[in-house]
Parts: structure tokens; C-alpha cells; sequence
């Protein structure tokens, strides 16, 4: 075929992915999810990954490869539903793009170029999993993790250090750096309350012992941050603890910024458990108190999403994951998670289904034994 038609052909499917029409397969009452992902490393642009010149690139390749478009911040921009997307090229550095669509769930298409994200001292090996959150300072802030080489061990490869980078922006495409957030421990998984608390930036934080283990970190933290250009963690209190036997028993971590209703702060976070194949990630929610996000007043047990079907395999198997939602005016939510490390999807609900699910879910009991007794009740409840 020669160069031309391939280059046609090329573009036609890629115009097909972009625009095909997605479609609600499965409601629970809580959420409903839909039949294709809304976003995949095969939805970059082809400039991206193509030398469109004949000259140069003459048997039409691939020079540059993208394999990933998941853990995505999310926010409303005019009509538009808009992802701050992690896209992954194929040497293992992931980077930030914007990508749009009209209806929040499908035909999204990046934005030109991926974010050129300034540096701040050492410059970042990987930067991943922005949280944007539209702070009522008037800035659009996004917090996301600065991975670096750990110096302290230069023997071995792997090790690494974990930190929050601020970056704040008022278009999406030009923004401003900010110090890397201080703390006493490493931090993933930091997202920014929308609101000031007692005059003071609120933090959604994830102590760490080191760059996987949570280790001694309790859970998902609050600390309140007096500037936030040059922000520090002085206090940390643990607002959603990690439990035994428990779906966040081994890690857990904010999701996007919280969703404020008349019945309290609704969150969304990730939770973490060890099992034969390895770590299993889901999703599962919890409110906090109007008059003070960082008192927990509704935890439901178990998970509210987790990876299904061919969600379940990826670059990282076994993963659901999410940094970004959307609330509409009307109350509908667009939950935009990520499966296995590799791409993204969308899960629709309202502000009122997802409080009433906070609100009437019952905790986890902790034994088996709660776990039945629940059942008989609501099976007494029913035949009644
Ligand atoms: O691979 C699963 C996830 O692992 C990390 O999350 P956590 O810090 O909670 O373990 C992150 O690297 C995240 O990007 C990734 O999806």
C-alpha cells in the first residue's frame, strides 16, 4: 500500500475510535458503567507518535510509543468535561495532557500538545496522577506525585522517592510551580480541599514509609497549610484509617477533591488488600462532616467499584482507580477511574444516590458473623 493510503487509512480508524458512541451496560442503583473505556493510549493524537513526513519516515512507523492513558483529574471546563489525563509512553515516563468531550462520556480527544509542566529543584524522572481541584483562592490547583531517584540508595535501581508537586493554573495549559510539599514522610495520593479551613489551605495526605509501603502511615490524612507557595505539613491527623481484614487494609488514598452536599463532604478514595496475586486495588467512599471535612460520619463497608471483566487486566492487573469526578449542576456525577494502570472509564451517578449509598450502606462489621446477621435483617425487612 503506498504511503498515502496508509496515512489515510491510519487516520480513518483512528477518527473511528475517537468518535465512537458509548453506552450504559450495567446499573446497580448506585452507578451505572458503560460498555467502552473513554479514553486509551490509542486515542493520542498520531502527530504524537508518527513522523508525518514520507522523506524521513518512510515505511510510515510508529516513532514514538504511547501505552497508557489512565489516573486522570477531571473538571468541568465551560460545557465541556475535561480529563487531566496520566498518559504513558512506551519508556516509561508518564506525562500530563488535557483531553475534552461534549458529553463526559465518550469522544473525548486530546487537546494539541501534552501540559509542559515546569520544574521544581530536582528535576522529576515521572510525574503521575494529577487531583485538580477549583479552589475558592480562584485558582485551579493540581497536586500530583514527583517521582525522583532516592540518592540515599544509589545501589539500588529501584529505590525512589516519592513527593507532592504543586503546580496552579487558570487555563489548563500554563502553570504556575509551586514548591514540592514538605513533609516529614513521603507523600502520594495529596489532594487539595476546595475550601480555606480556619483561614488555612486544607491537604488530603498519604504518609508512607517509603515508595510503595504505607507501612506505619495510618491511612488517609488531614493537615491544614498556613501558604500554599510554600507549603509544609506540620500536623497530620488520619481521617479514613486503614483496617484488618478490610478492603484498604494494606494502603488507601484520596481520590479527587471531595464533593460538597447539604449532608456533608462526599469523598472518594482508593483502598488496597494483599491476595495470592498480588495487591487488589478498588474504590470505596466515605463522607465527612459540612462543618469539618476532617470528622468521618459515613463509612459503607466494602468497595463501590471494583476492576470487572477486561478491566481486570492491564499494565498493573487487578486495579480501580480514580483521581477525578465531575459534579454537573443538575447533581448527575461523571466518576472517571482508571483499569488496570492502562485506561480510562466512566461510571455515572447523581449527588443523591451517592450520599444516600454513604448514609444507608452499613460500615464493615470487622467479623463474618455482622456480615449474616445483616443479611437476615434485611431478608426480615423484606418478607415483612
Ligand atoms: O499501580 C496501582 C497504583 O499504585 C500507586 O498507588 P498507591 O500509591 O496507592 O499504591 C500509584 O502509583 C498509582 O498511580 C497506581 O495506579
Amino acid at each position: 500500500m503506498n504511503w498515502k493510503l496508509k496515512l489515510n487509512l491510519l487516520r480513518k480508524e483512528h477518527e473511528e475510535l475517537l468518535s465512537k458512541k458509548n453506552h450504559t451496560v450495567y446499573v446497580n442503583g448506585v452507578y451505572e458503567r458503560y460498555e467502552n473505556p473513554v479514553l486509551t493510549a490509542a486515542h493520542a493524537p498520531l502527530e504524537w507518535r508518527y513522523d508525518l513526513n514520507p522523506e524521513t519516515n518512510p515505511f510510515l512507523m510508529e516513532r514514538i510509543g504511547i501505552h497508557a492513558a489512565f489516573n486522570s483529574g477531571a473538571i468541568k471546563w465551560g460545557d465541556k468535561y475535561v480529563l487531566v489525563v496520566r498518559v504513558e509512553a512506551d519508556d516509561r515516563k508518564s506525562f500530563f495532557a488535557v483531553a475534552e468531550s461534549p458529553n463526559g462520556i465518550d469522544n473525548f480527544r486530546f487537546w494539541p500538545r501534552p501540559i509542559t509542566m515546569p520544574e521544581y529543584g530536582e528535576p522529576a524522572t515521572n510525574v503521575y496522577d494529577m487531583r485538580l481541584t477549583r479552589h475558592e483562592d480562584g485558582w485551579i490547583y493540581g497536586l500530583f506525585c514527583v517521582e525522583r531517584k532516592d540518592h540515599d540508595l544509589e545501589g539500588d535501581l529501584s529505590a525512589a522517592t516519592a513527593a507532592c508537586g504543586i503546580a496552579r493554573t487558570h487555563d489548563l495549559v500554563n502553570w504556575e510551580r509551586l514548591p514540592d510539599l514538605k513533609s516529614r514522610s513521603q507523600q502520594r495520593n495529596v489532594c487539595l480541599h476546595p475550601e480555606f479551613v480556619d483561614g488555612k489551605y486544607a491537604l488530603y495526605t498519604r504518609p508512607q514509609d517509603g515508595f510503595i509501603d504505607a507501612g506505619s502511615g495510618g491511612g488517609i490524612g488531614w493537615a491544614l497549610v498556613d501558604d500554599i507557595t510554600n507549603a509544609e505539613v506540620r500536623e497530620e491527623k488520619i481521617i479514613s484509617a486503614r483496617k484488618y481484614h478490610t478492603v484498604y487494609e494494606v494502603k488507601n488514598g484520596e481520590g479527587p477533591a471531595p464533593i460538597k452536599t447539604a449532608k456533608g463532604w462526599l469523598h472518594l478514595a482508593h483502598g488496597v488488600r494483599g491476595c495470592a496475586s498480588g495487591l487488589r486495588y478498588v474504590l470505596y467512599m466515605y463522607m465527612t462532616a459540612l462543618d469539618d471535612p476532617s470528622k468521618l460520619i459515613a463509612q459503607p463497608s466494602g468497595f463501590f467499584i471494583a476492576p470487572e471483566g477486561d478491566e481486570l487486566v492491564g499494565d498493573v492487573m487487578n486495579v480501580a482507580f480514580s483521581s477525578g469526578w465531575i459534579e454537573d449542576p443538575d447533581g448527575k456525577v461523571f466518576i472517571y477511574y482508571a483499569s488496570s494502570d492502562t485506561r480510562m472509564h466512566v461510571a455515572t451517578s447523581t449527588v443523591d444516590r451517592l450520599v444516600d449509598y454513604c448514609l444507608h450502606t452499613e460500615p464493615d462489621g470487622g467479623r463474618t458473623g455482622l456480615t449474616v446477621e445483616r443479611i437476615n435483617r434485611l431478608i426480615d425487612k423484606n418478607n415483612k
